[in-house]
């Protein structure tokens, strides 16, 4: 790959070089005339306009064609709906408008190529035609951002109402940790300077908030279906970024701060393991990966779908691997799951406990 952009760099260079002798020639006063672009020249350009923009055409349709497969399935949370079709409307203008403009420019290119004793008509200004090409964009991009903030203000109003679960992500590098408020469903006090690894406090909770108690700390987080989430973010140490592409769902964790994101989950993982854009994804991957386990290769294990948390922000060497898996369930199975979790006081708080009472038998 380097060898072909190097050759391709050095290609470019010598036409480069190549191109400004030629200027250089030109520009001199005994210049031959052979090489200024007469009609039939022109009329060749112009041909070559038309078959680029065949060549702009037909790419698009071949970009379509082979890789729409690659996109999100349908999103798996309340406000992605809403998200993805203010997303769509946005390219479906774009794409309008660019396949009208660049048929127009490719045109006009054509029609008004240089011949023999024509003179390009002087043609300072025109108040009306400025005031269309002014007001048309204005009011479609002032429509688009209006309802792009609409949309971000609703997306973005993390508040308490329709009783939702608190969940911490706390991010470092380069592992997830989730928490829960626990029974109360209030996440206790915590900050970086009550790490106590020797204890295994590794989220640094304040060992003395009684909210910390009944936390519950995990490493895979479990989510009941239609039921809302409000996500508070903490990083360890440097910025990190929690994206949950399925959820249409992403927010920074800064070091130092607590940022928060809030959503519902609309379908369960079985019920998203159904969608056919995700079963065609699944069926892909697997036939690549069973082609890796006839050649002996790595990476070759059957893969199941699973929604998932990924850190977006280049945060160090293994940032790549950064993630943790995402259940959705209902809200039996999630209750049954998080009965069978450990609180804090049960993990961290009780060894404390019998520590402490083992120095005093000693
Ligand atoms: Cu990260």
């Amino acid at each position: 790959m380097t060898t072909v952009l190097i050759l391709a760099v050095l290609i470019l260079v010598a036409i480069a070089i190549w191109q400004m002798t030629k200027i250089f020639e030109l520009s001199q006063l005994k210049a031959e005339t052979s090489q200024i672009a007469n009609d039939s020249d022109n009329k060749t350009n112009g041909y070559l306009l038309f078959a680029f923009l065949i060549f702009i055409y037909g790419i698009t349709i071949f970009s379509f064609w082979k890789y729409s497969k690659f996109l999100l399935p349908e999103a798996a949370s309340a406000h992605g709906e809403e998200y993805d079709y203010l997303m769509l409307v946005s390219f479906v203008i774009i794409f309008i408008v660019q396949t009208l403009t660049q048929a127009l420019l490719h045109y006009f290119g054509y029609k008004y190529h240089g011949r023999k004793g024509q003179k390009a008509l002087f043609y300072a200004d025109n108040d009306r035609l400025e005031f269309i090409w002014t007001i048309i964009p204005v009011v479609v991009l002032a429509g688009l951002i209006l309802w792009g903030l609409y949309t971000w203000t609703t997306i973005m109003d993390v508040n308490d109402e329709d009783d939702p679960i608190m969940v911490e992500l706390y991010a470092q590098q380069f592992a997830w940790t989730a928490r829960y408020g626990g029974a109360d469903n209030v996440l206790g006090d915590a900050n970086v300077r009550m790490i106590d690894i020797n204890k295994a406090n590794v989220l640094g909770l304040d060992e003395s908030d009684t909210y910390a108690a009944d936390d519950i700390i995990v490493k895979e987080l479990h989510l009941p279906v239609g039921r809302k989430v409000n996500f508070k973010m903490r990083s360890q140490d440097v910025l990190h970024s929690a994206y949950m592409p399925h959820f249409r769902a992403q927010m920074n964790c800064v070091p130092g701060m607590i940022t928060e994101f809030s959503f519902t989950p609309i379908y369960t993982t079985e019920e998203m393991r159904q969608n056919s854009d995700v079963r065609d994804k699944v069926k892909r991957t697997n036939e690549i990966r069973a082609e890796r386990a006839a050649n002996g290769e790595d990476n070759a294990d059957p893969w199941e779908f699973d929604y998932i948390l990924l850190c977006n922000k280049i945060c160090g060497k293994s940032h790549y691997n950064m993630q943790m898996k995402i259940v959705v369930e209902t809200e039996e199975e999630y209750e049954a799951w998080l009965e069978g979790q450990k609180t804090f006081a049960e993990s961290v708080l009780k060894q404390d406990a019998s520590e402490t009472a083992m120095n005093t038998i000693q």
